[in-house]
């Protein structure tokens, strides 16, 4: 995939990757890992927590996955449904031997009390697709070029020839699902495709998964859905579309934070656009911003421009102390700038 500048050098600078002899060694050590995710946990993120600490309980290791308040977009409750009861924790075990953190681009996301910070006293692993990641842990595997983390935990399984049970396999399809739209976007490639079929023979199920992701909509995020149709523009060039959810509209709906996830898909899905974004304000005051390249357009340097990250195509940005219109209009003009190559102005965050 061929990607603008900075995105492309730093993609081209980092290979496919399989872990390294000294990650699968110290990994094979761990009994009692706490595995954690990112905050505002999406399918990918899950699929590869609870894929990894269910797969990792077949082999006698005592994992669990933690996840705070069990806070998940409702969306994705039915994969907290398939796994052991007692696999999903609020909060770190005090017997913890080791931290892993899954699909989560820096330290400052992970999604436990007290942050990354809090797993200090821990050896740490991460397992994460996300070009930005700084290697963070003591022990890192990151590979870009993997579609998603869900994917990478396959094929960890598959080196250390660990058994996949139906469930775990459940689990890590709906990841490479969700992080590849359904298998739609760029990023599905050849491999992610023979993950996704291996996944199938391992007994994954399709049709409960396509069902819970695609087509289970509940009607607080129906209604949502109806406020993200009824507020997207399109840039009278018809380069960039966006659409935008006050906290009112949020919870109005019935909805929170948490289930802001992929709604960004309906400016997308306008043809001809290079830019959608979706700005949306779920705890008051912070605007979060989710922004998608379509086609050759990479929309990362826009995000670490107001110090957000994330991949070259779908990137994310929070914005602290600055309201719905100003964030609008200050990404509007970086976003025209990067379609017309031009730098972005100065004092974006
Ligand atoms: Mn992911």
């Amino acid at each position: 995939m061929q990607t603008s500048t900075r995105a492309g050098a730093r993609e081209e600078s980092r290979r496919r990757s399989d872990p390294s002899k000294g990650f699968l060694d110290a990994l094979g050590r761990v009994r009692r890992p706490v595995i954690v995710g990112h905050v505002t946990p999406d399918a990918d993120c899950l699929g590869s927590m609870f894929g990894l600490a269910q797969v990792l309980r077949t082999r006698s290791v005592g994992a669990v996955a933690v996840l705070p308040h069990r806070r998940t977009a409702k969306k994705l409750h039915f994969m907290l449904d398939l796994c052991d009861r007692d696999l999903v924790v609020e909060h770190v075990p005090a017997e913890a031997d080791s931290a892993i953190v899954v699909d989560t681009a820096s330290a400052k996301r992970s999604n436990v009390e007290g942050g990354f910070e809090a797993l200090a006293h821990l050896p740490s692993f991460v397992i994460d697709h996300h070009m930005t990641n700084p290697d963070f842990a003591t022990h890192n595997w990151v590979d870009p070029h993997a579609a998603s983390t869900s994917g990478m935990v396959y094929r960890l399984a598959s080196l250390m020839r660990w058994t996949i049970s139906p469930t775990v396999a459940s689990l890590l399809y709906a990841g490479v699902h969700g992080d590849t739209a359904g298998f739609s976007l760029p990023n599905t490639t050849a491999e992610e495709l023979r993950i996704a079929s291996e996944l199938l023979t391992a007994g994954a199920d399709v049709s409960h998964i396509g069902e819970q992701l695609c087509r289970s909509q509940g009607r607080h995020d129906f209604e949502l859905l109806r406020r993200v149709y009824d507020h997207t523009h399109v840039t009278d060039d018809g380069r960039i579309a966006y659409s935008f959810l006050s906290y009112a509209d949020i919870t109005e709906s019935g909805c929170s934070a948490d289930d802001i996830d992929d709604q960004v898909s309906i400016p997308r899905a306008l043809k001809g656009i290079r830019i959608a974004m979706l700005f949306t304000e779920g705890e008051a005051g912070v605007i979060r911003v989710n922004l998608r390249g379509e086609g050759q357009t990479s929309v990362l340097e826009i995000a670490e421009h107001f110090g957000g990250g994330g991949h070259a195509q779908s990137a994310g940005i929070r914005v602290r102390h600055a309201s719905m219109d100003d964030v609008i209009h200050r990404l509007l003009a970086a976003a025209h700038a990067h379609l017309d190559g031009r730098a972005p102005k100065p004092g974006g965050a």
